[in-house]
């Protein structure tokens, strides 16, 4: 079903709506059937957090778009799964920050690799990194076919920005010594716990946001950009995110326990 099917009515519309937008990315050959899946895990992680972006996110998303600002070589990093969802996003926060884009799949092929190109120039890529192989470089540090890099991009990038990543790219760059940014709807897994800065957040509410953030700090001097990034904590903000989702649970908890009229009605 296309996304704009999907009756505005309908109680769970936006979430409808972002799995159609999904659907059609691997329809169309964008989003790999194992993106389905991951999608899934993001969705109830999201519904825990109660779909919403939250204080801790927000602080998360400053600090990311100053650290995005201070990179002196800074890349975004295109997957299936963020090439259907937010594709214009990522081409105008590719501009805002002055970062490369450079498509670097965990389920690689060379037609997923044409196909998110297509998607990334139908609104509006002029260069998108790491589909030549004459510049293709292996990181050892990464096992998966993730360590397939360019020699331009994600090989001397200082900041990069891994939406939706899988733990062991994370864990191999920061090891590499860059500065990883990641979005993540759980806080516990492998790439939000390695992350320097992650952004608990469902990456459709947290990229309009980051631009809005980048486009507001562009004139900070470099001093209150690091300012920024010093203060952050990536441990206490996702300690924060984790007790967001606890304090929700119990209000929802007692909540439904005050519905009860009490024992079990033979
Ligand atoms: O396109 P490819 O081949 O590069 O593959 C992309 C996926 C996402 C399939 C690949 O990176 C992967 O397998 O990732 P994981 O290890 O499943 O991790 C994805 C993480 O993203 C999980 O922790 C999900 O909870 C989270 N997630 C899923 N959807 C969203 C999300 N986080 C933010 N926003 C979402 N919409």
């Amino acid at each position: 079903m296309h996304e704009n099917k999907v009756s505005l009515k309908h109680p769970r519309a936006t979430s409808l709506r972002i799995r159609a937008k999904l659907v059609h990315g691997f329809e169309i050959g964008v989003t790999s059937a194992f993106g389905l899946f991951a999608h899934g895990r993001g969705e109830a992680f999201d519904y825990l957090i109660g779909e919403n972006t939250t204080d801790n996110a927000k602080q998360a998303i400053k600090a990311a778009a100053a650290s995005l600002l201070l990179g002196q070589n800074s890349v975004l990093s295109v997957n299936g799964n963020v090439a259907a969802l937010v594709p214009e996003e990522l081409v105008k926060l590719a501009k805002t920050s002055k970062a490369k884009l450079e498509i670097n799949l965990y389920h690689r092929s060379k037609e997923r690799e044409e196909a998110i190109w297509k998607v990334l120039q139908d609104v509006g890529a002029k260069e998108v990194y790491g589909l030549d192989s004459k510049y293709h470089e292996t990181i050892p540090e990464i096992h998966s076919e993730r360590r397939i890099v360019d020699h331009r991009g994600l090989f001397i990038a200082d900041v990069v920005f891994v939406p939706l990543e899988d733990g062991d790219r994370t864990e191999g760059l920061v090891r590499l010594g860059k500065r990883v940014i990641t979005v993540d709807l759980n806080p516990l897994s492998r790439t939000a716990q390695m992350a320097g800065i992650t952004i608990v957040d469902n990456v459709v509410r947290a990229l309009p946001l980051l631009n809005a953030t980048v486009r507001k700090l562009r004139k900070e001097s470099v001093e209150s950009l690091q300012n920024i990034v010093d203060k952050f904590d990536n441990q206490q903000n996702l300690s924060q995110a984790i007790q967001h989702i606890n304090r929700r649970l119990n209000g929802l908890a007692k909540a439904q326990g005050a519905q009860s009229a009490g024992g079990n009605p033979e």
